[in-house]
């Protein structure tokens, strides 16, 4: 059946739900795990290695002509990267490449795939270079942790803005997007902690072990025990001397890493603190934990007594009297494990950050060079148990499909009418309802959250009743009755059930003072640098006095914090306006089954992620409908060239003038714009090429003809 082979489904004249789905797996089954929608690439995770990326091939993707080589993800750093430069059909422009898919369809690896390319496209092999391809493992190794969907699950969302200047990186820049702390004080069953525990604990010397004061990793708490088979250990003490060569060769000093492994030492200690009631009011550290809480206060640099105290009370201000209160069991574990989230949080904060300012030495953010940025977020995600965490991860990717949506179907189909172009509209699942469900002001579901977690007393039950009062009648939500504080949002990939336990708290994310003033008294130069500064959002470290000035940024003052949701509202639209403005291209990652196992298709699976991504209708826009529509003047200026004549006014005439010199039909011609199918795009490029390359050729005899004149 030649047709289930079609490399561009965009092609297909005849195509139901059932057909697309045989020609992608019968693909897939001969690994072919690439296939194009029009400009769209549609990648199925493999789940084993395929000699797709060696040397050779990224050579022969290299200004590429589409239709010549099969489907890639090195054609889109291709494309991208030849738009940037305005060397195809449109001038140059900023670019975003967009990556989406659930959790383990594999986004990341698609990112460095892309990254990898766009590399080698500037060729120059300069240490920035390598720098920027560094940074990956350096970021996975303290952002990713095996959950049960995927084994290197991203657990926060990166945007890698690469900055050029003609056709070579000049710098990078990464903006990172809420990082899932909770997890390293708790995994779920068959989960585990961030990566780097373990290779820490794999790949360290035993003198650099007995200098962090590390013991064997079964001892610690929060790494649940879990810690794996020999040949397991083994790979882990590899991705060690990994990291440790990726700091060095992105710039870290000797001192920075020495004083990053020993706060990470003192977290897993800090873990082991446990508590327990006196027969007065007072509590008391175990007996059997005295030892860790030593070895706490040496890791972490600071003063045992200090350390015990911020543990087991609080001190309060009021009426301008100190109050000291004293922590139940609860309050103390809490204590215990807010530090570690926090010194956890603020050290990873702190990667980017140094990354930032390594990678962008003289870069000026603010100046004109031209961007590649690439998206890569955490997917989608549906577990046993969802929270607080789930619930941002799965509004990232609903924002995700309205920015697809949004730039496919709605815009496209707006302007077929705004520019009177006879149109049969298609219709699409739009997600703006569910993204309104939990965006609107003042009664959104974050909106709601903000509100509770600002009266001290709510509880999270108070907030899912809230939920419940306002959304009952929703079709995108569902009241789940239950005595556990549990409600359901119908996403656009599915239902997920959330436990509202600990929304309030983990919105509010506060710092008790008295943990800032432990840490920043710390004798580890780092940590008190990382507390006594604040990560500004553009990534950068700022001293103290410069971020009192800028109230936005105000991480310290608890009462006028902004809380989590607010923050990731705000940076999911500032990136919104980033993307917005930039040519996108779409990489839409499909996982072939929940095992993440090679060589085999569930239906089931596959099936509901080619409905829920919306593709036969993409299929179906991309196939009939015009994905190219540069303006009358935006055209007729790239392209007067093909008609040599330089001064051509920039209007619809000189447009179809231009373009009735050429072979190319079923454009059409709108009130201010043109429309072009996708491939339209790749043929007038063609055009201006092999026009580029006469011009040479002419260039060439001229010369040659006057040298044999002299
Ligand atoms: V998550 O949302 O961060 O949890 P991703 O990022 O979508 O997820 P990831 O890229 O991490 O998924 O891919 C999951 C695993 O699939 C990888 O660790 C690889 O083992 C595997 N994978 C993904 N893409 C490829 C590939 N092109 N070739 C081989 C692959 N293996
Ligand atoms: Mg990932």
């Amino acid at each position: 059946m030649e047709v289930l082979l079609h490399e561009d489904l965009a092609a297909l004249s005849d195509l139901d739900e059932q057909s697309l789905l045989e020609s992608l797996s019968q693909r897939f089954r001969q690994d072919r795990i690439y296939t194009y929608i029009g400009d769209i690439l549609v990648a199925i995770n493999p789940f084993k290695y395929l000699p797709l990326y060696e040397k050779e091939v990224s050579e022969s993707y290299k200004y590429h002509e589409k239709t010549k080589l099969p489907p890639h993800i090195f054609a889109v750093a291709d494309r991208a990267y030849q738009s940037m430069l305005g060397r195809l059909a449109t001038g140059p422009r900023n670019q975003c490449i967009v990556i989406s898919g659930e959790s383990g369809a594999g986004k990341t690896e698609s990112t460095k795939l892309l990254l990898r390319q766009i590399m080698e496209l500037c060729r120059a092999n300069s240490q920035l270079e390598q720098q920027i391809l560094q940074v990956n493992p350096l970021l996975e190794a303290f952002g990713n942790a095996q959950t049960v969907m995927n084994d290197n699950s991203s657990r926060f969302g990166k945007y890698i803005q690469l900055r050029f200047h003609n056709s070579s990186v000049k710098g990078a820049k990464i903006n990172e997007y809420l990082l899932e702390k909770s997890r390293v004080v708790h995994q779920d069953e068959g989960e585990r902690n961030f990566h780097i525990f373990y290779c820490m604990l794999a790949g360290i010397s035993p003198e650099d072990k007995d200098m962090y004061g590390l013991l064997d990793p079964t001892q610690y708490r929060y790494l649940n025990g879990r810690y794996g088979s020999e040949d397991i250990v083994r790979k882990w003490g590899e991705k060690y001397s990994e990291v440790c060569n990726a700091m060095d060769m992105v710039g870290f000093e000797e001192q920075e890493k020495v004083d990053m492994m020993t706060i990470l030492a003192g977290i897993l200690s800090l873990g082991n603190i446990m508590f327990e009631p006196t027969e007065t009011d007072a509590l008391r550290v175990t007996d059997k934990s005295m030892g860790w809480l030593k070895a706490t206060a040496g890791q972490f640099g600071v003063q045992e007594e200090e350390l015990l105290r911020s543990l087991t009370c609080t001190l309060s201000v009021m009426r301008g009297e100190a109050i000291r209160r004293l922590h139940n069991q609860q309050q103390a574990e809490d204590a215990r494990d807010s530090i570690a989230k926090v010194a956890y949080g603020r050290v990873f904060g702190w990667i980017v950050s140094k990354v930032n300012e390594l990678l962008a030495p003289n870069v000026d953010f603010d100046v004109e060079l031209s961007e590649i940025g690439i998206l890569d977020i955490f997917g989608f995600e549906n577990f046993a148990v969802n929270r607080f965490e789930q619930l941002c991860i799965n509004l990232a990717n609903e924002q995700l499909q309205y920015f697809f949506n949004h730039h496919i179907f709605l815009m496209e189909q707006n302007e077929y009418k705004e520019e009177g172009i006879e149109w049969e509209s298609i219709s699409f699942k739009d997600n703006k309802p569910i993204l309104d469900l939990f965006l609107t002001k003042p009664i959104g579901i974050l909106s709601l959250l903000d509100e509770q977690s600002a009266f001290p007393q709510a509880s999270d039950r108070d907030f899912v009743d809230k939920l419940n009062s306002k959304f009952k009648s929703s079709p995108h939500y569902e009241v789940v009755r239950s005595h556990s504080p549990l409600f359901t949002v119908v996403h656009y990939a599915g239902k997920v059930q959330y436990n509202g336990l600990g929304f309030l708290e983990k919105n509010r994310d506060t710092i008790p003072a008295s943990i800032r003033s432990l840490f920043i008294n710390s004798v580890t130069p780092l940590l008190s640098l990382l507390f006594a500064a604040t990560i500004s959002r553009t990534g950068t470290l700022m001293p103290r006095k410069a971020k009192l000035m800028q109230k936005a940024d105000d991480n310290f003052n608890s009462t006028r914090k902004q809380s989590v949701g607010a923050q990731f509202k705000h940076s999911l639209a500032v990136l919104m306006e980033k993307m917005f403005v930039a040519s996108p291209h779409f990489v839409r990652c499909i996982k072939p089954n929940g095992s993440k196992l090679p060589d085999q298709v569930d239906n089931k699976i596959v099936m509901d992620q080619l409905r829920y991504n919306g593709l036969l209708e993409t299929i179906r826009i991309r196939r009939d409908g015009f994905s190219w529509r540069p303006s009358f003047k935006e055209f007729a200026q790239r392209f007067n060239i093909l008609l040599i004549k330089p001064d051509l006014p920039l209007t619809k005439e000189s447009c179809m003038s231009i373009l009735n010199t050429t072979e190319i039909h079923g454009w059409k011609c709108g009130s201010s714009r043109m429309f072009f199918k996708y491939w339209h795009q790749e043929e007038l490029a063609r055009l201006l090429e092999r026009l580029g390359k006469a011009a040479l050729v002419i260039q060439k005899d001229y010369r040659s003809m006057r040298c044999r004149r002299k």
